[in-house]
C-alpha cells in the first residue's frame, strides 16, 4: 500500500465518521429516523463521494458527471450528510432536515443540490439507472451510473426487470451496490423473503459480481476503482454491512430502523461515536 492509499483510507474513515455524527444530529433534531439505514452505508458513501464518483459540486449540470442514485431513498440523511461534506450545499442546512419548508426532505429529493433522482418508493432506482446507462452508451458518453440498493428493497418494485435488461444491453457502465445489512424495516431479511443465494442470483442474470465487507474502506476503494470488472457486463457489488453500524446498541436491530435517538440513548450514541474531528 502506498502513502497515498493510506491517507485516502484515513480520509474515507474520517468522512464516514462525520456522516454518522451528522445523521445522529439530524435524526434527533427532526425526531425522525432511518438512522440504522444510514449507518450501514456510511463507508460506502464516504468512498464513493471521497474518491470514486466524478462529480463537481460547482457544476451540478455537468453533462459528463457520474450519476449516483440512492435507490433506498429512506436513507437520505446519510446522502445529505455526505453531499454537505463535499460542498454541494452548506453544512448548516443539515439542521433543517425533514422539517417543513426544508430543501432536505425526509426521503431523497432533488430539491437538495447533488441528488440526481428523487427516491423513497423502493424498488425503482435500478430501472432508472439502467435507462441512464443505456442512454450514456447510445450517446457515446464515458460517465458511469451507480445505484445503491438496500436488501429488503430487492423484494419489491422493478429490481429484477433491469437485472435482466442491463446484461442484455451490455451495460458495463452501470454498477449496482447492495447494502446487504440483513435487516429490513420489521424483521430480518431472511425471515421475510430470503435473498440467498444472493450473489448466485445476480451471476445467473449475467452480472459480474463481487462480494465485499461494506465497512472496509480499503476493500470498497479497491473494488470500485477496478470498474468495469469486465467489458460488456454490468457490475454488482454485494456489500456485507451491519445495520446501525458504529453504535453497539443499534447494530443488527430492527428497532433502530426507525427510531429517533433522544435523551440517554443519544448521549450513549454520541459517546460511542466519539469526537467528529478526531
Ligand atoms: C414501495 C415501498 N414499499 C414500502 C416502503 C416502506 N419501507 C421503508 S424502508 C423499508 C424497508 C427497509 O429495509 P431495507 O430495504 O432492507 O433497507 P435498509 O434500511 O435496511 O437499508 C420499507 C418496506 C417504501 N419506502 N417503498
Amino acid at each position: 500500500m502506498t502513502v497515498t492509499d493510506v491517507s485516502k483510507s484515513a480520509a474515507a474513515r474520517k468522512l464516514a465518521h462525520r456522516i454518522r455524527r451528522h445523521v445522529l444530529d439530524m435524526t434527533c433534531r427532526a425526531k425522525s429516523s432511518h438512522v440504522g439505514s444510514s449507518f450501514s452505508m456510511a463507508e460506502l458513501l464516504a468512498v464513493l463521494y471521497g474518491s470514486i464518483l466524478r462529480v463537481d459540486p460547482n457544476r451540478l449540470d455537468w453533462e459528463d458527471r457520474d450519476r449516483f442514485i440512492l435507490s433506498k431513498g429512506h436513507g437520505c440523511a446519510g446522502l445529505y450528510a455526505v453531499l454537505a461534506e463535499r460542498g454541494f450545499f452548506p453544512i448548516e442546512w443539515l439542521q433543517t432536515f425533514y422539517q417543513n419548508g426544508s430543501l432536505l426532505a425526509g426521503h431523497a429529493t432533488t430539491t437538495a443540490p447533488g441528488v440526481e433522482v428523487s427516491t423513497g418508493s423502493l424498488g425503482h432506482g435500478l430501472s432508472i439507472g439502467a435507462g441512464m446507462a443505456l442512454a450514456a452508451k447510445r450517446d457515446g458518453k464515458q460517465h458511469r451510473i451507480f445505484v445503491l440498493l438496500s436488501d429488503g428493497e430487492c423484494d419489491e418494485g422493478s429490481i429484477w426487470e433491469p437485472a435482466l435488461f442491463a446484461p442484455q444491453h451490455g451495460l458495463d457502465n452501470l454498477t449496482v451496490i447492495i447494502d446487504y445489512n440483513k435487516v429490513q424495516s420489521l424483521a430480518a431479511v431472511k425471515d421475510v423473503m430470503d435473498l440467498e443465494p444472493f450473489a448466485d442470483k445476480w451471476r445467473a442474470f449475467r452480472w459480474n459480481v463481487k462480494e465485499i465487507d461494506g465497512h472496509d474502506v480499503e476493500q470498497i476503494e479497491a473494488t470500485l476503482s477496478a470498474l468495469p470488472f469486465e467489458e460488456g457486463r454490468p457490475n454488482c457489488v454485494i456489500a456485507h454491512t451491519v445495520k446501525g453500524k458504529g453504535v453497539s446498541f443499534m447494530e443488527h436491530t430492527v428497532l433502530w430502523h426507525y427510531r429517533s435517538p433522544q435523551g440517554e440513548e443519544l448521549e450513549a450514541a454520541l459517546r460511542e461515536l466519539g469526537d467528529a474531528e478526531e
